[in-house]
């Protein structure tokens, strides 16, 4: 996969493309990031990339013109229609399923507003999707690009390496992962649950299944609406949601 990166900041990608799983993917060749600074783009001698808006108010605006010729100059050398996604609050709220859509792209450009806003007419005119990753206001779309980056490139067949497999994630599923615990079985006096100790691997996938049925019940309910659960699944729910809490179904 390539993704082209458009930002005033580049020095923003430098560290988190660098290290552990991504610099291993860009290394392998099965990943090509490319960083491409707005500023280069400009033709005036102070490199304006920004303007007042039109209509007065604070801030400044990214202006059109840069945008679209780094752009047009990335489609030239790749010589496909990539999808050119503008971070923005405004934008569909970013997901599992977005990451995957995502995913299954062989180029994606990402255009990081900064300042107060973008001229109108990139996203109008030169952005095929809008995605925002949450409702805050960043000073800028360079962290949800690396959000997206992060969440779509894990996807990429080969990038996390063999042993992890990104479908199995509970989150794929719409659901809150389970707990997990490692060594020592007792961290100050604080033991972990009996049956992960027990080596009884039915029992240990029924736990882990009823810890994600609860959290998500307890933490999350709206995602239960969402998806499809077994009857084992439902038999659970009603029952949480009948009983009033037992004193262990809080983690001590
Ligand atoms: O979520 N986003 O994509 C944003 C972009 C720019 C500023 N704030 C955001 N939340």
């Amino acid at each position: 996969m390539r993704i082209d990166i458009l930002t005033l900041f580049p020095p923003l990608f430098e560290a988190p493309f660098g290290f552990g799983v991504f610099q291993r993917a860009i290394e392998n060749g099965l990943v090509e990031i490319n960083v491409v600074n707005i500023r280069d783009y400009t033709h005036d001698k102070h490199h304006t990339a920004d303007d007042y808006p039109y209509g007065g108010g604070a801030g400044m605006v990214l202006k059109p013109e840069p945008v679209f010729e780094a752009v047009e100059a990335i489609k030239t050398i790749t010589g496909g229609e990539p999808p050119v996604i503008l971070l923005t609050p405004q934008g569909r709220p970013f997901s599992d399923a977005i990451a995957r859509e995502l995913a299954r792209q062989p180029h994606l450009v990402f255009i990081c507003g900064h300042y107060e806003g973008v001229d109108e007419r990139v996203s109008r005119h030169l952005a095929t999707d809008e995605i925002s990753i949450g409702d805050y206001v960043l000073t800028g779309g360079e962290i949800p690009a690396l959000v997206i980056s992060d969440a779509v490139l894990r996807l990429v067949p080969g990038v996390l390496g063999s042993e992890a497999s990104p479908a199995e994630d509970s989150h794929a599923a719409g659901l809150l992962e389970y707990p997990q615990y490692t060594r020592p079985a007792d961290f100050r006096g604080w033991q972990v649950p009996q049956v992960l100790l027990s080596g009884n691997h039915a029992e240990i996938a029924r736990w882990r299944r009823e810890q994600i049925i609860r959290r998500t019940l307890e933490r999350r309910p709206e995602l239960l609406e969402k998806v499809e659960l077994g009857r084992e699944d439902k038999k659970l729910v009603e029952r949480l949601t009948a009983a009033p809490p037992q004193a262990d179904d809080k983690e001590s």
